[in-house]
């Protein structure tokens, strides 16, 4: 998750919702991005987020975005879902730490049209996946004059 205020790159301030003293929990993206846009309303807060952390927990704070984008005073806001259909994370260490192939049954996670999921609750969606596209997608998202999901097919 990066802060930063579109103009001054060197005082952006990152984090990663995903990694504290080596555990990972997944879910948080989206809540500490929320946490974020309260801190600095008034600079943009962009999330990165997996597909499969996605599903976890961050689709549904999707919705208390939605509660309160309107009364943040910068409006740029963007969730950038990774939709590769895969805990790839764990798929990889599987892979590499164990000599396993993908195990469908667990690590293959459901196509969802989060870009559309953003619109029904009345988010902007974005989707993209072509990579000539993602340069103006961010454009795009950024200049959207609300909050959004960009989902990276
Ligand atoms: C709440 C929770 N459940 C399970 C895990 C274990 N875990 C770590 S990474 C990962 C896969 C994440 O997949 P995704 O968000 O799709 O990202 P990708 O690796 O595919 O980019 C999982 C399940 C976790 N960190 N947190
Ligand atoms: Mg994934």
């Amino acid at each position: 998750m990066g802060v930063g205020d579109g103009q001054n790159f060197h005082e952006e301030l990152t984090f990663d919702a995903a990694r504290h003293d080596g555990f990972t929990f997944g879910g948080a993206a989206v809540p500490y991005a929320i946490a974020a846009k309260f801190a600095w309303p008034d600079r943009a807060v962009v999330g990165l987020v997996g597909d499969g952390a996605t599903q976890m927990n961050n689709m549904a704070e999707l919705i208390t975005v939605d509660k309160y984008w309107k009364t943040w005073s910068d409006p740029r806001f963007v969730i950038c879902v990774f939709n590769n259909e895969d805990l790839n994370q764990v798929t990889w260490e599987q892979c590499v730490m164990a000599g396993d192939p993908k195990f469908d049954a667990s690590q293959r996670i459901p196509d969802v049209a989060y870009h559309r999921f953003a619109e029904l609750i009345g988010l902007k969606g974005i989707f993209v996946d072509r990579p000539e596209d993602v340069g103006q997608a961010w454009d795009e998202a950024l200049i959207a004059g609300r909050a959004v999901v960009l989902e990276v097919k």
